[in-house]
């Protein structure tokens, strides 16, 4: 029997990467003093590798190559980030970003039903709490089980290391479970844990592959406002 609903957060429950997280990384370049700047175009070749920090090397690595590399690179990197982080959770806070369409009634409906409920993202823990108090309420990050977020594993989706974790803090086979995921990168991560996957696309992810999904769905759908199945099997 199905027990627990595992929600991936960007690209799922908002969608968080265009105007929220590639927004954040420029506001943090500009003010670090850096030149650099992500368009969506270059962003959507940037999603390819998940994790912010590990973002910034990759653009470094394959877009940047010229950028001189300050000798505590690391560090350099790590502060950054944690200044992207501010810059993001300001913008959660301002309400910047809405849920998908659908999300939060399946949300408080599983959460009536009973239904044991986690959040399995590579995002930063503070950006996850952010976005839940601003759309969902402020004590609606209680309603998850388990916040498994960020740094917790070191290999960040598409290994399926974060979904390992979950379910055992859960203490959860794969069977008892479902997970929500947008992306390649994310569906790659939860097929790889035995977890059936419900996918619902968007702008960034709509040509990636899903050919492990139960089901594509365009997004969750509302009353008047059905969603509309992508691929998968037919159910209802
Ligand atoms: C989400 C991500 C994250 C965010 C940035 O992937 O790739 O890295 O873009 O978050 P998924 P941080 O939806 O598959 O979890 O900057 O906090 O790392
Ligand atoms: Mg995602």
């Amino acid at each position: 029997k199905l027990q627990a609903l595992l929600f991936d957060v960007d690209g799922t429950l908002a969608d968080t990467e265009r105007d929220g997280h590639r927004v954040a990384f420029n506001m943090a370049f500009e003010d670090a003093g850096l030149d650099w700047s992500w368009d969506e175009g270059l962003y959507g070749e940037l999603l390819a590798v998940t994790g912010g920090k590990e973002r910034i090397r990759f653009y470094l690595e394959q877009f940047n190559t010229d950028f001189e590399k300050p000798e505590n690179f690391d560090d350099f990197v790590k502060g950054l980030h944690e200044s992207k982080t501010n810059f993001y959770t300001q913008l959660m806070a301002e309400g910047k970003i809405p849920l998908r369409t659908g999300v939060e009634r399946l949300i408080k409906e599983a959460r009536e039903a009973g239904m044991r409920m986690a959040v399995v993202t590579t995002t930063t823990p503070a950006n996850v709490t952010a976005l839940l108090e601003s759309t969902l309420g402020p004590d609606s990050e209680s309603w998850f089980e388990v916040i498994a977020a960020g740094d917790i594993v070191p290999a960040k989706k598409p290994a399926p290391d974060i979904y390992y974790w979950a379910l055992e803090q859960m203490n959860l086979t794969p069977e008892d479970a479902i997970a929500f995921e947008d992306s390649s990168n994310g569906i790659q991560s939860s097929a790889a844990a035995n977890l059936k996957t419900i996918v619902t696309i968007n702008e960034y992810t709509k040509d990636d592959d899903f050919s492990d999904a139960v089901v594509v769905l365009d997004h969750m759908g509302e009353p008047g406002r059905p969603f509309t199945l992508l691929s998968g099997e037919t159910f209802g």
